[in-house]
């Protein structure tokens, strides 16, 4: 196997730290144990070697050897061709696995999102479409909170899906309205966080976002420094 690279910007503001989702791609390594290093882009200008392989201009994307993957969610699939710890060979709970990691990127994080960027945006005005998005993830809630009820991870043993699942219901916990009406939604959330291997990805992303706030007091300042976290495309960043 090639030495495998993960990008993530060289900096993003304090709101989104510890929710950038190189912290899935860490999560996963870490879990399957496997060597990885990290790389940089930066964060205020998105130039075309960036879109070359990002082509929204976003985080993450991994390189293994020729061969580069954007969209964390390719990024789980192609990390668990080398793991069974994150996607299980035998086809039953392989396709298990597969169609949760796909629930947690298509049927629960699309609603999470949309209702984060209308608080990034400070806009609460109970609009009939706001209103239908509301009852939309509360819908999808209520769904993860039945199931997590009944199972300790998503497809058996812990996989790639769990990574995924987590972090969409971190993301909603944090700046979507919060789990509190979802108490099995939490002590899934509290397990899965309560891995080592999440603890070493969330320490290594904060550590690697706060030596980048160090390398910034430490050079002349820069005027465009003034980032916000509304980003280009709306999303976290
Ligand atoms: N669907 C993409 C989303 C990637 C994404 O939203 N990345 C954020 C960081 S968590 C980003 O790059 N934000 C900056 C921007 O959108 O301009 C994935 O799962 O990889």
């Amino acid at each position: 196997m090639h030495d495998l690279i993960l990008t993530t910007f060289d900096w993003v503001p304090e709101a989104p730290r510890g929710y950038v989702r190189d912290l899935r791609a860490r999560w996963a390594m870490e879990e399957a144990g496997l060597r990885y290093r990290i790389e940089t882009v930066a964060f205020q200008e998105r130039g075309a070697a960036h879109l070359a392989h990002q082509p929204f201009g976003q985080v993450p994307w991994l390189v293994d050897g020729a061969v580069s993957v954007f969209e964390s969610g390719a990024i789980l699939l192609h990390l668990g061709t080398y793991s069974e710890t994150l996607l299980p060979t035998e086809p039953k709970r392989r396709a298990e696995a597969i169609s949760w990691l796909f629930a947690a990127l298509n049927s629960v994080e699309p609603p999470v999102l949309a209702t984060a960027v209308f608080g990034f945006a400070g806009d609460s005005k109970q609009t009939p479409g706001r209103k239908s998005l509301d009852a939309f993830l509360q819908g999808r809630l209520a769904d993860m909170e039945r199931v997590v009820a009944g199972r300790i991870w998503l497809a058996g043993a812990f996989s790639a899906a769990d990574i995924a699942m987590v972090d969409a219901l971190r993301v909603a916990d944090r700046f979507a309205g919060g789990l509190d009406a979802y108490p099995a939604c939490r002590r899934y959330v509290a397990r899965a966080t309560a891995r080592p291997a999440f603890v070493k990805a969330h320490g290594d992303q904060m550590a690697h976002f706060a030596a980048a706030d160090q390398a910034r007091k430490d050079r002349p300042q820069d005027p465009d420094a003034a980032a916000t976290t509304q980003t280009r495309t709306g999303e976290l960043t």
